[in-house]
């Protein structure tokens, strides 16, 4: 399949700035960048998924640059709600770092920065030289800025759109570079790069948008509990990863196959009809966590993570290594053992129950499980002869409540 027509297969544009873009993507050899404003020291899944247009236009022979936003991130994109807090010099320089580092190790593609060419252009300049070509009525036309008159926009913010418009124009000189990328919210943004460029070139340069991916509710894809899931293996772990993708919405599993994967359109669909026919098996739920998981971390990052999870889910603790418990176990409740107790005054002193009697009846009820055993003698004693590896121990009250214990 052409790569325009996979392309629009897999829902992955959305606008287009002009009908040459179909020929054009589908000959190869196009410079093209999509950028993003050092907003955290780390990408997250949401850079995954809209940086991953970049290795698809690779891979058909187009020429990719990673822009990393130390001028515009510097300013504040505005956002269509309310004003962005200004981050200091400091957060923006150690952002820069790691999602040049991170930008590299994962996408392995040229990285730039527009504040190496926006950091020489005096105030003068940059209102003769670009500013000139901003008509107030155009800029207020944009969405964003149109909703953002209500709630009050800076000078800064609304300056916004000129400095990455100028980033089209310098890439276009120094780098041949003919089409920005990006996620819908940009539309405003990089058209006025295809619009300054013209004006200023009377050149012709393209771009396209892609849907932002969202869940089911039409919140951003990424946010687990509110928090972001970070690519940065020490942040958020290939087994939260796998858990957030295997459990993803089963009417947007076949999208996030299409958006971000490499799977074929064959493979996708004969996964589309298992999700149909034997929605049990999860087919495409586990075809989606390896492939994402496999492709950012690596094969065995992902075979530990599913060995992980099946494992928890069978209760046997005991076939998992002590640093497999560490991150299966991460986000549940820690508690230092410092000594041998009986379990009814251990499940007490370490939150598990909140009284004697209550911790009896925890127990007798089979409540009360250590390493995956369930016990069910009051006068048990917790002593390091249960833990594993001698150091840890894996109590389950209920069906899916644990805690950590950890021997000092
Ligand atoms: C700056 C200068 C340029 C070109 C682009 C930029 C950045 C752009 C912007 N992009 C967004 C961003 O978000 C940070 C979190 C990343 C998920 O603000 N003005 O920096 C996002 N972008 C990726 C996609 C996006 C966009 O990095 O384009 O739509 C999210 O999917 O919101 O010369």
């Amino acid at each position: 399949m052409k790569l325009y027509d996979d392309l629009k297969w897999r829902g992955l544009i959305k606008d287009c700035t002009s009908t040459e873009l179909e020929e054009k993507l589908n000959a190869g050899g196009m410079t093209f960048y999509i950028g993003t404003d050092p907003t955290a020291d780390s990408m997250h899944i949401g850079h995954y998924s809209s940086f991953l247009i970049s290795k698809r236009l690779a891979r058909a022979g187009h020429h990719p640059l990673l822009l990393i936003g130390g001028a515009t991130g510097r300013i504040g994109d505005p956002r269509p709600t309310s004003e962005r807090e200004m981050k200091t010099i400091e957060e923006i320089e150690h952002n820069i770092e790691g999602l040049t580092k991170q930008a590299k190790e994962i996408f392995g593609f040229e990285v730039v920065n527009n504040y190496d060419w926006s950091k020489d252009i005096n105030f003068i300049d940059f209102l003769r030289d670009y500013g000139k070509y901003f008509n107030v009525n155009y800029m207020l036309d944009k969405d964003i800025i149109r909703r953002r008159l209500e709630t009050g926009i800076t000078y800064t913010e609304f300056s916004y759109m000129i400095m990455q418009a100028l980033d089209f124009l310098h890439l276009y000189e120094t780098k041949n570079c003919t089409l920005q990328v990006a996620g819908s919210d940009q539309w405003g943004n990089i058209t006025a790069g295809v619009d300054l460029i013209r004006k200023k070139l009377g050149k012709e340069a393209y771009a396209f948008t892609m849907p932002l991916v969202t869940d089911k509710y039409g919140n951003k894809f990424g946010k687990s509990e509110g928090n972001a899931l970070w690519l940065d293996k020490t942040k958020t772990s290939s087994y939260e990863l796998y858990q957030y993708l295997i459990n993803s919405d089963d009417e947007k599993v076949i999208d996030y196959l299409k958006t971000l994967t490499f799977l074929t359109k064959e493979e996708i669909e004969a996964l589309e009809h298992s999700n149909n026919e034997e929605p049990h098996l999860r087919k495409a739920h586990q075809a989606l966590a390896r492939e994402v998981i496999t492709d950012l971390h690596g094969k065995e990052e992902y075979e530990k993570a599913k060995r992980i999870s099946e494992v928890l889910f069978s209760g046997d603790i005991q076939r998992l290594t002590l640093d497999e418990i560490n991150v299966g176990f991460k986000d549940v409740p820690h508690f230092d053992i410092m000594e041998e107790e009986n379990l009814v005054d251990f499940l007490v002193n370490h939150g598990v129950a909140s009284s004697k009697r209550e911790a009896r009846e925890f127990i007798t009820a089979g409540s009360i499980s250590i390493n995956g055993e369930k016990v069910l003698d009051v006068n048990f004693m917790v002593t390091k002869d249960c833990a594993i590896e001698d150091k840890c121990v894996v109590i389950r009250r209920g069906k899916k409540k644990y805690f950590l214990g950890l021997w000092k």
